[in-house]
């Protein structure tokens, strides 16, 4: 279960995030609303949020998922693989800080972005991606095993994050999408295949039972729903548009 989440109210400079899609410029004002309706989201599943606030110098720093890793039993600044958005983790830093007595990072140069590992009870998925490189992700299972954790790491390449791509929603059951569905670590568990046409869908979040996934993906929620979970919409059409999924927006502890 978790009980706490973290997120920064986007800042005005959103409209220049980092993008590969194709979908148009944010909406500042329209995104300001979808990320209060996603604080109360959290809120519905139970969580105590902290809203910090916006940062004008960093175009991608409400994507606070990126720039750490929240464990039970510590918490790990990452070091982004994307320019621009390594001095996010200094402002992230105290606010960690104060809900984890252990605090550990990953050091140059290893890069690591949290949007590429996924938690599965105790062990952790680590994307290689262009964000997340091989000494980050060694630095990072070094870590996970000082804490008696374990992790492990998978090959990407059609997609941004791991978590694009695949979205663990517990009790075995695993969304996955294109390259993700025949990968021989993911066959373990119950696959549900999220259509291409809803690759965005496959970046849906289990919190406490309930499962968040993002507005107009028809398919992918009926996927769910017939699993039995309480699902949850949100609308997160601004943040797609700068390849925001929904995990991206929280630190969920
Ligand atoms: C970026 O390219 O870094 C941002 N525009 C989007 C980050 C999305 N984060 C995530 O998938 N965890």
């Amino acid at each position: 279960m978790f009980t706490k989440a973290i997120v920064r109210t986007p800042s005005q400079s959103l409209v220049k995030g980092i993008t590969t899609a194709s979908l148009g410029i944010p909406d500042y004002e329209k995104a300001l609303l979808q990320h209060s309706d996603y604080i109360s989201a959290l809120k519905e599943c139970g969580l105590e949020v902290t809203v910090l606030p916006a940062d004008d110098n960093f175009p991608d720093s409400t994507f606070v998922e990126d720039v750490a890793l929240m464990t039970p039993r510590c918490a790990i600044i990452t070091n982004p693989g994307a320019p621009t958005r390594q001095l996010e983790t200094i402002s992230i830093r105290p606010t960690v800080n104060q809900f984890y007595n252990t605090v550990e990072t990953i050091e140059p140069p290893g890069t690591v972005e949290a949007g590429d590992i996924m938690m599965v009870g105790d062990h952790y998925y680590i994307g290689l991606s262009e964000r997340t490189n091989q000494n980050g992700a060694d630095q990072m299972i070094n870590l996970l095993e000082k804490h008696q954790l374990t992790g492990s790491v998978v090959t990407l390449s059609e997609v941004l994050h791991l978590k694009t791509g695949l979205g663990y929603l517990e009790n075995n059951h695993l969304l996955a999408c294109g390259e993700f569905l025949s990968k021989p670590e993911f066959q373990q568990y119950h696959l549900l295949e999220v259509p291409i046409e809803e690759a965005y869908a496959a970046n849906s979040v289990w919190i406490n039972g309930t499962v968040l996934t993002p507005k107009g993906f028809p398919k992918t929620l009926a996927l769910i729903q017939a699993l039995g979970y309480k699902t949850r919409e949100v609308d997160v059409s601004e943040f797609q548009k700068i390849d925001g999924g929904l995990s991206c927006l929280s630190l969920r502890f």
